[in-house]
């Protein structure tokens, strides 16, 4: 029996009903233009085929139930009307709450029973957005049950915007490029994505270059903790004090900045700098608590990393791999030294990779732990790159999808 059928009966088994669509998501990989999506600036990622499946059922027991096929995420059951709006320590299945209350938000649609069973295969907390994966198969599952054709009833963009501004129903302040990345995907090519309006440029990368996804053993789940806040917030602070600079380029800002940003400042600085409302209106739940803000290595990153983005999608489009491997590993110094998002593991296991071959390494999604992205050329053999042990040599997927099964 296949995977897929297998599923089909173990949601048989367990609801007693047949299940009448099934999603599948994929996560993604971000080859550059970390940290920045949250203050609108373009990214470079592109679908795996490393996926999350929903299989999704009206009920008629008037009750949201999802279970998972991992027996470390327990079932979860509510009756309707179902009050949620919101998470600040998300379980599991609040991730699938966000899909849902996005979709019914949107559509303006009746709460009604729906029976899901989830199973994937991307490592969690890893920086490949298993979590943006299960938000966009949940909200894809809930309107298939909704409408006939879901793509013809909202644009794929608007949809991956629905998603990217639900998903922060779970706390993190987060930006749109993993929504993005794993909607708008088309097989076989990278995503240059950029923000305000959301647009996405199919890029293919050069038949020279080999990507390579590894894991550092160590991970994060960014809502359960506020590292992945206090990052947004001190931007967000950057952006107040340079409101007035605005419309300059990005390579004007990296002049700028450091001629009006502090290094760092305490809670009472940051006040007389924007204006004690403004700090208000910043902070979140979990940034509360935060009694200074570093402030000019934070923007240097995004700033340059900005740079970084459009150089890299340049690179790519003349086949220049050295290039692309250059800006990569300035990359992974600006996260790990300006934004201190990496962490030991990371740190090493890129250098292992750049010491056996890889012409740049850097870390991908959100850092802290999870895993690295490598760029080797295609002329490496794959002997040698099993040797490093990778988790998978990625290849550009396609983005989410659905059948109705009845
Ligand atoms: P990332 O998006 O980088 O993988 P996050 O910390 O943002 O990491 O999200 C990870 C969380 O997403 C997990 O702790 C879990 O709650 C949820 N999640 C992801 N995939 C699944 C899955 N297949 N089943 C259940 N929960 C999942
Ligand atoms: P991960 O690490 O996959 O959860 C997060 C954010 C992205 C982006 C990256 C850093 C969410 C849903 N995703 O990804 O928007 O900011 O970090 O570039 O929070
Ligand atoms: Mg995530």
């Amino acid at each position: 029996m296949n995977e897929k059928n297998m599923i089909i009966e173990k949601f048989e088994d367990l609801y007693g009903i047949k299940p009448q669509v099934f999603i599948r998501c994929p996560g993604r990989v971000n080859l550059i233009g970390e940290h920045i999506d949250y203050h609108g600036y373009g990214v470079f990622p592109m679908a795996i085929s490393a996926s999350t499946v929903i299989l999704a059922a009206k009920n008629e027991k008037n009750v949201l139930e999802f279970a998972n096929v991992d027996p470390k995420y327990s079932p979860w059951k509510s009756e309707l009307p179902c009050e949620w709006s919101g998470s600040s320590s998300p379980k599991w299945f609040d991730y699938i709450l966000c899909g849902w209350k996005g979709i019914l938000d949107y559509g303006g649609f009746e709460q009604f029973g729906m029976s899901f069973l989830v199973t994937g295969e991307i490592p969690p907390s890893s920086g490949l957005s298993s979590s943006s994966s299960l938000v966009c198969a949940s909200a894809l599952s809930t309107l298939s049950l909704l409408v006939e054709s879901p793509f013809d009833f909202i644009s794929k963009e608007d949809f991956a915007h629905l998603c990217a501004t639900s998903e922060p129903l779970i706390g993190t302040l987060s930006g749109g490029m993993d929504q993005a990345a794993e909607v708008l995907a088309v097989e076989g090519s990278a995503l240059k994505i950029d923000f305000n309006p959301l647009k996405s440029k199919n890029i293919q990368l050069p038949d020279q270059s080999i990507f390579v996804v590894a894991h550092s053993n160590t991970e994060l789940n960014k809502g359960a903790t506020s590292h992945y806040n206090e990052r947004v917030i001190e931007g967000r602070i950057v952006g107040e004090i340079l409101k007035k600079h605005l419309k300059i380029q990005t390579n004007k800002m990296l002049e700028i900045i450091e001629n009006v940003l502090p290094t760092e400042v305490n809670k009472e600085e940051a006040e007389k700098l924007i204006g004690a409302d403004k700090l208000e209106l910043c902070l979140n739940h979990n940034t509360q608590h935060l009694a200074s803000f570093k402030l000019l290595s934070r923007a240097r990153h995004v700033f340059s990393e900005a740079k970084r983005v459009e150089d890299f999608e340049i690179a790519c489009e003349s086949k220049n791999i050295e290039e692309m491997g250059k800006l990569m590993n300035e990359s992974q110094k600006s996260c790990a030294l300006d934004y201190e998002c990496s962490c030991d593991e990371l740190d090493d296991l890129c250098s292992k990779y750049i010491s056996n071959g890889a012409i740049g390494a850097r870390l991908t999604g959100a850092g802290w732990g999870g895993c690295a992205v490598a760029l080797f050329s295609s002329t490496t053999s794959s002997s040698k790159l099993d040797k490093l042990e990778p988790l998978f040599v990625s290849k550009p997927a396609g983005g989410i999808e659905f059948e109705k099964l009845t």
